[in-house]
């Protein structure tokens, strides 16, 4: 397709200092260089700096989990995208189901994050992502384009290629449990019909779509095949850099 591949690791709450360093020394010998898929891993917040010197110089980008929109002043424990740019974050999650779970995000607040990184010159890898139960209602459809259509309200995109979207069926999310490459597709179908509708065709042509929930080096080719899948947000199998460069190297 004419969109570059993105593999993009998301570390979540794993790795001390010591152990982010380790492992990103790892991904630098191990991940292959190629023009056809794009690298990005995503440390917890304490880790971005010593990552960011690890992989200075290599073909690994450097993502954060999350940011906060305002620009800075008393928001106790929050990191703002300049802070961000700081340690040459180029990506940045937005919207993870954990957020929005555990920490109570909301599709304004994920909105108001997309337009302070956009702002920032900070890619978005904004989430979305249906429930066991909604799925079970056979809603799903409908309601990832709710997401979509609340997520990217009012953002302008120039270059398609600086903002991306990660479809996440909540119920695969850890559990080992995938969804099919067809479940993926037609989900991830919806969304790029949906960006068509907001941003015109040939926006949502260049936005990069990725899928996420137990993507492991098994099943990542059957995910790559589907027309609207553009690569994967890998939770687990980001962890150990051998897994992690053998998908880059299918992506590749
Ligand atoms: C989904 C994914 C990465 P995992 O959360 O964001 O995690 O691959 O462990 O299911």
């Amino acid at each position: 397709s004419k969109r570059t591949r993105l593999i993009a690791g998301n570390w979540k709450m794993n790795n001390d200092v010591p152990a982010a360093k380790e492992l990103a020394e790892a991904l630098v010998e191990q991940v292959p260089a190629s023009d056809a898929v794009e690298v990005v891993i995503c440390p917890p917040t304490i880790d971005l700096a010593c990552t960011s010197h690890k992989i200075a110089g290599s073909a690994i980008k450097l993502g954060a989990q999350n940011v906060y929109w305002e620009a800075k002043g008393a928001y106790t424990g929050e990191t703002s995208c300049d802070m961000l740019k700081s340690v040459d974050a180029t990506y940045c999650i937005i919207g993870h189901s954990e957020r929005r779970d555990y920490f109570h995000e909301t599709d304004e607040d994920i909105n108001k994050k997309a337009k302070a990184l956009m702002a920032a010159g900070i890619t978005p890898i904004s989430c979305c992502g249906e429930s066991l139960e909604v799925r079970e209602a056979g809603k799903h459809v409908e309601f990832v384009v709710d997401q979509i259509k609340k997520d990217t309200e009012g953002l302008e995109i120039t270059d398609p290629s600086k903002y991306v979207v990660a479809y996440e069926p909540i119920w695969a999310i850890g559990t080992g449990k995938t969804a099919t490459a067809a479940d993926a597709q037609e989900v991830c179908g919806a969304i790029r019909a949906t960006l068509v509708e907001v941003f015109g065709q040939e926006t949502a042509d260049g936005i990069r779509i990725l899928y996420g929930g137990s993507a492991k080096p098994e099943n990542i080719a059957g995910f790559l095949a589907e027309e609207d899948v553009d690569g994967a947000l890998v939770g687990g199998a980001s962890l150990v850099a051998e897994s992690f460069a053998a998908m880059v190297e299918k992506a590749a």
